[in-house]
């Protein structure tokens, strides 16, 4: 357990939320029971050639039905909160363009009575990407303001049915995400892009669309704190923030301009919200590169964005190195264009590499770079609250066997130790860091990757649905444990 098992006390607060994360559509499955309408993922996994092994959400790891089982499998690690999405298109099948579906309702209430049957924290999603196809139909959803209104009408009733048991809201998972993958690279839903990307079905414009949707998703984040803070929060006492996927950008070299250049990768991709939000207005650096293809705030939006957030959800999985494009020539690749700041992003540059790679082309292990990002954050944002809202290892296996092997992932728990570690030395500098979740409790229904992508501390068997624990389930039992043994004047009162 490496430092926390040498040292007497421990660095994290003793009201520090321990959890594990999931999301609707990746784990729910149950996508046309009891009333629920069609989300856009729901559409979008049923075309064929959009997901790596043919797999879609149907089932996912039927949690809608499995539920307790799962909060049981919880109660046995220890963790005190739980992070999981609300199914926008479950509650509202067509938008606010129809009715209430009250079986949604009732599904999200026993689950959040489940779980605080057990002493457990609901940490809760707005929207995990999913969204009711009614609302992409009717108006191209994110493309349109038209969607903050129907925001607002679904955050609403989350908070009137949920927010007595509910204290702590995420009104959006990754927006950076949601923008480049749906609208400029086009991967994701609703796969739009230019031409230039290959295989967008749905016309786009790359250069242009994901500033777009990033403003209506700003403004709709904008909008339901406002309706919180108007409405909900001195009776019901929680907090609100949003959730952003993060990585860190290590400079190449020490030219200042290779560091100017990570810092323009950070703002166009982390900054280009959390500065609007926090800050009230874009990065610099975006609004220099962008000019008029960033839609500018009216006055109206600015006193919008005031409502601000109580707190940054951090998801954190890998580092990059970047190079310049500027001052430089750079090779194409990612991060190299105008529109994401001419930042050359590469896990491997002039030969070396950011950290030990993984069986998914995106993820280096570079433990360091946790505390960095999160020490990033800090100083950027005057050091507001912060939750590790996902961090974790995945694993690339289309067998679905369940061997020795498979259940003891010595790499996932090397990677989980790592990564608290450098948790650790963030708050012992002054990080005000307040929660940490695994991504993920379970196997779970990985996006483009389907089920052939595995992050789970339980192995999910996908013919019988059988739940496993793995190493790293009971690895993070035992950290949490000794967590708590430590006693408040700092010295360990259980043994371990
Ligand atoms: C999170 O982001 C999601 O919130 C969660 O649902 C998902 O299961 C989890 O991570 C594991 O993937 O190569 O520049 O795109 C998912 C999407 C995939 C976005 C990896 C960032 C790495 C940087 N992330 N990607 S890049």
């Amino acid at each position: 357990l490496s430092v926390k098992e040498n040292s007497s006390s421990s660095p994290f607060p003793s009201n520090f939320l321990f959890g594990t994360a999931a999301s609707s559509y990746q784990f729910e499955g149950a996508y046309l029971t009891d009333g629920k309408g069609l989300s856009n993922w729901d559409v979008f996994t049923h075309k064929p050639g959009t997901i790596m092994d043919g797999s879609n959400g149907d089932v996912a790891v039927d949690h809608y039905h499995r539920y307790q089982e799962d909060v049981n499998l919880m109660n046995h690690i220890g963790v005190n909160s739980y992070r999981f999405s609300l199914s926008w298109a479950r509650i509202l099948p067509k938008g606010r363009f129809g009715k209430v579906n009250l079986a949604g309702i009732h599904f999200y209430n026993c689950l959040i009575d489940a779980l605080l049957n057990k002493g457990i924290e609901p940490f809760v999603t707005l929207s995990h990407y999913d969204i009711p196809q009614e609302l992409e139909d009717r108006y191209e959803g994110w493309l349109s303001h038209e969607i903050q209104e129907d925001f607002r009408y679904y955050v609403d009733i989350c908070f009137k049915n949920f927010g007595e048991r509910v204290k702590y809201w995420v009104t959006l998972n990754e927006p950076n995400v949601a923008s480049i993958r749906g609208y400029r690279t086009g991967i994701w839903p609703p796969s739009r892009c230019s031409a230039a990307f290959g295989n967008c079905t749905n016309g786009g414009d790359s250069e242009r669309e994901p500033f777009i949707v990033a403003y209506n998703l700003l403004l709709s984040h904008a909008t339901a704190v406002d309706l919180y803070r108007t409405k909900y929060q001195k009776n019901q006492g929680g907090r609100i923030g949003v959730v952003m996927n993060t990585v860190w950008y290590e400079p190449i070299s020490n030219s200042s301009e290779d560091k100017l250049a990570a810092e323009r990768a950070q703002s166009f991709y982390m900054n280009w919200f959390l500065d609007p939000i926090i800050l009230g207005e874009y990065p610099a650096e975006m609004r220099e590169i962008l000019g008029e293809d960033l839609p500018a705030f009216s006055r109206n939006d600015m006193e919008k964005l005031k409502s601000g957030l109580d707190f940054i959800g951090v998801n954190h999985y890998t580092s990059f190195f970047v190079k310049d494009c500027i001052f430089s020539a750079c090779e194409t690749g990612q991060g190299s264009s105008r529109t994401e700041g001419y930042a050359l992003i590469s896990p491997q540059i002039n030969g070396i590499c950011i950290g030990k790679p993984t069986t998914l082309d995106w993820l280096y292990v570079h433990p360091q770079g946790m505390e960095k990002m999160v020490t990033y954050i800090q100083h950027r944002y005057n050091n507001i609250p912060m939750f590790i809202t996902e961090n974790g290892l995945g694993t690339r296996d289309s067998s679905n066997s369940i061997t020795k092997e498979i259940l003891n992932d010595v790499e996932r728990v090397d990677y989980l130790r790592g990564y608290l570690d450098s948790l650790a030395t963030a708050i012992r500098k002054g990080a005000d860091v307040r929660g940490y979740f695994v991504w993920s409790l379970l196997d779970n229904f990985e996006w483009s990757d389907g089920c052939s992508t595995r992050f789970g501390l339980h192995h999910v068997d996908y013919t019988t649905l059988n739940r496993t624990p793995r190493l790293s389930a009971i690895w993070y039992k035992n950290f949490i444990a000794l967590q708590s043994s430590y006693g408040r004047t700092g010295t360990k009162t259980a043994p371990y």
